[in-house]
């Protein structure tokens, strides 16, 4: 056969099997592997086959790395369809995760048998596509329309026992997998089983409403997306038309998502997050330290958080306080959000009691002394945590290593509080801790190799999406959200009001609109931030006017039942606040601006533009990797939504030479103070290079 795709005949069973590590891709070459096989097997003495692979996992996929190539023979639908036209038996036997074109192999097989612990899944929907190769026709022939319509529009994957109950797989494999689908083989063969095609199926009759419910709930979660519309399409034409003429629109649609730009950032992003995990100059033999146990100091909503994603990745952990009621209080916070993940059925009770279990409180620093991490989380005093740093480096034995989740402070600053500077570095969770997926790295000037390793490691033990950040001030996210939140004051203050600058922003896929997110957060915070700045450091007063006047009003957003909006004390459903229009009208006069209707477009260009403008000094200076990263560190930490790739794949789509020139065009009517173009954005548009040429530092 081929060097990745092999092919004997055992006990009379051919036996096809894929090797092409990783994840056994279906690259071209594994493709045209498998269709020799599968002829040669129609022709020859077998009397059934079984399709396996080797490695960690059966096929997880079409080999993304080929789209946007020209299509090579042979193509997978075809391919498919005709494993399942053989004339014989077909097994397939999954380990791992069979996702995607992997899973819609093992679909046009005539049966399937599996690990316990195996998954299968269509994931698709999260690369802005469709399952483009039967799947959309098979699955709701073999498992029913909803169950179909559940599978890919969630994109989730699922276990053996739940893809049994819906008839999508047929056995559960004890044992070697390999000798358990031999003897499946023979048992159907011996039985007279034959071939069972999933084409051959009637699809049941499904009222319209079925198609209608699933399109109203994605317009609403997945709003702006293009790919699920196209998904219920093909279960839709699946039901209606036979097989063949839903396959062939199906192969409509999954080539118009090929080509949808919410694809390519979709894929962008799948690639980028994997890529920020690599960090240059970094060999990948550095040695790891042992991670087996975790302090974590602060037990306020930061520090829980943190103390949970340790636990529930199976690390004990001590959470340090400052008093017996302080910790009381903490861990308090830690079993309400368990019984909340409980209840939402994110976790199991015995689950979440073991993860508890592992969380343990104390209030001396002496319990630290024999962890193998520290991760100091009290309030964002630089002092306050110098302080706790110089007791740490008394405290904790050789070879720890000291974390700071700071969300701003010079950690370099902090690593001098101590006598082992290469052991000190930032790992800023974001809030909650236990839900959030970003982790901002931050590398201190000493930071050694071996710990920076070692805690992108750990990043994803615990699974979190890791972002390598250098010192600054507010590492990556939130010294670009600066700006982002400065502008959307101004236009608030300029014309709008709360409800039609965040409409603006959630309109256009943002998660949250930046006015809501600044009652959430609590606008006391950016107050005493503020506070503690010298005046002249406090940038455009028009800027923050408004949030302070409310602040000083005792309006701090959701914490005090009403910030910017008001909030239902039971629902905490936000309202607009006449009162508020008022403030902002009065504020605005007091700074004799005159307010105007501010289209979505400008509101929308002014605060995307101000976040790629920051990203690409941040780029210039080395403080982030690559591009990538910080399109990583805004999907994962900010709501910034993936469909549109990050927002620096955005300026590259919409075209740097465009964003500059738009700008341009902000600074000559705002000021250069806010709006003067980054070095690095105005180089590359004048030597007409992209953010593809980016180089690794
Ligand atoms: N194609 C090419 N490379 C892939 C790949 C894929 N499908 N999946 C993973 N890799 C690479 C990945 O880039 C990384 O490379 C390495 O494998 C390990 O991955 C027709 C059109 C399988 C659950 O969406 O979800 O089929 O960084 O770090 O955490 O309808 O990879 O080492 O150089 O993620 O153990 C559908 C995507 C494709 C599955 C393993 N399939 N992959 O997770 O390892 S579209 C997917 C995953 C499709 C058909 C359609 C995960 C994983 P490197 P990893 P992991």
């Amino acid at each position: 056969m081929s060097d990745v795709v092999s092919y004997v005949i055992d006990r009379n069973i051919a036996v096809i099997t894929v090797k092409n590590p990783p994840v056994n891709a279906l690259s071209q070459a594994v493709r045209q592997g498998l269709l020799d096989a599968i002829r040669q097997a129609s022709g020859d003495e077998s009397k059934a086959v079984i399709i396996h692979c080797e490695g960690r996992t059966f096929i997880a996929g079409a080999d993304i790395t080929e789209f946007g190539k020209p299509h090579a023979e042979p193509l997978l639908p075809d391919l498919l369809n005709e494993i399942e036209a053989c004339g014989k038996v077909v097994v397939a036997a999954l380990h791992g995760t069979a996702l995607g074109g992997g899973f819609e192999t093992a679909l046009s097989c005539h049966y399937r048998i599996a690990v316990p612990e195996a998954k299968v899944g269509l994931p698709e929907v999260k690369l802005g596509l469709l399952p483009g190769a039967g799947g959309t026709q098979r699955v709701p022939r073999l498992a029913g329309v909803e169950a179909a319509l559940d599978l890919m529009l969630a994109g989730a994957p699922i276990s053996t026992e739940h893809a049994m109950q819906l008839g999508l797989v047929d056995r559960m494999a004890d044992g070697d997998l390999r000798e358990a689908a031999m003897n499946y083989a023979q048992e159907l063969v011996e039985s007279g089983a034959g071939p069972r095609r999933a084409s051959e199926m009637d699809g049941e009759s499904v009222d319209d409403a079925v198609f209608d419910a699933a399109a109203a709930m994605v317009a609403k979660r997945a709003r702006g997306q293009s790919a699920p519309p196209r998904i219920i399409e093909c279960v839709r034409t699946a039901m209606a038309t036979g097989f063949s003429a839903g396959q062939k629109r199906e192969r409509e649609l999954f080539t118009e998502s090929m080509s949808d730009p919410q694809s390519a950032a979709l894929r962008h992003v799948f690639f980028a997050e994997r890529e920020a995990a690599k960090v240059v100059g970094l060999s990948k033999e550095t040695p790891l330290r042992e991670i087996n146990s975790v302090g974590v100091i602060g037990g306020g909503t930061m520090g829980g958080g943190i103390a949970m994603s340790f636990a529930n990745a199976g690390i004990p952990v001590r959470l340090l306080e400052i008093s017996e009621e302080a910790l009381e209080r903490g861990l308090s916070i830690i079993d309400s959000n368990y019984a909340g993940s409980v209840k939402r059925g994110k976790l199991s009770e015995d689950k979440a009691q073991k993860c508890r279990e592992l969380i343990s409180g104390a209030t001396d620093y002496g319990s630290l002394a024999d962890v193998d991490l520290v991760i100091e989380a009290v309030f964002d005093d630089p002092e306050l945590k110098k302080t706790i740093f110089a007791k740490l480096d008394e405290t904790c034995k050789a070879g720890a290593i000291l974390a700071t989740n700071t969300s701003y402070q010079d950690v370099d600053e902090i690593a001098k509080a101590t006598n082992r500077r290469p052991d000190v570095l930032g790992m800023h969770f974001f809030s909650p801790a236990h839900i959030m997926k970003l982790l901002e790295v931050v590398r201190a000037d000493k930071t050694a190799d071996d710990v920076l390793a070692t805690t992108m490691a750990l990043a994803k033990r615990i699974r979190k999406v890791a972002v390598v950040s250098g010192v600054c001030y507010g590492f990556i996210g939130n010294r670009m959200l600066q700006g982002y939140f400065r502008e959307a004051q101004l236009c608030l203050i300029e014309g709008g009001l709360p409800e039609t600058v965040d409409a603006a922003m959630v309109d256009w896929g943002m998660a949250m609109g930046p006015i809501s997110v600044g009652d959430l957060a609590g606008l006391d915070v950016g107050y005493k931030a503020r506070q503690a700045l010298p005046d002249h450091e406090r940038g455009d007063p028009a800027a923050f006017r408004v949030p302070d006047v409310l602040v000083e009003a005792g309006r701090f957003g959701q914490k005090s039942g009403k910030g910017f909006y008001l909030y239902d004390p039971d629902t905490r459903k936000q309202s607009p606040d006449p009162e508020v229009q008022t403030i902002i009208e009065r504020e605005a006069a007091a700074l004799n601006i005159e307010r105007r209707e501010i289209p979505a477009a400008e509101i929308v260009d002014r605060l995307i533009y101000a976040l790629v403008n920051e990203g690409f000094r941040i780029l210039e200076g080395g403080i982030a990797q690559r591009p990538g990263d910080i399109d990583v560190v805004y999907i994962y930490g900010y709501g910034f939504p993936a469909w549109r790739g990050g927002p620096m794949h955005y300026a590259s789509e919409v075209g740097l030479e465009k964003v500059l020139a738009r700008i341009v065009e902000f600074r000559d009517r705002f000021g250069e103070d806010h709006w003067t173009p980054a070095p690095l954005l105005e180089k590359l548009v004048l030597s007409g290079r992209s953010l593809a040429d980016w180089t690794e530092r």
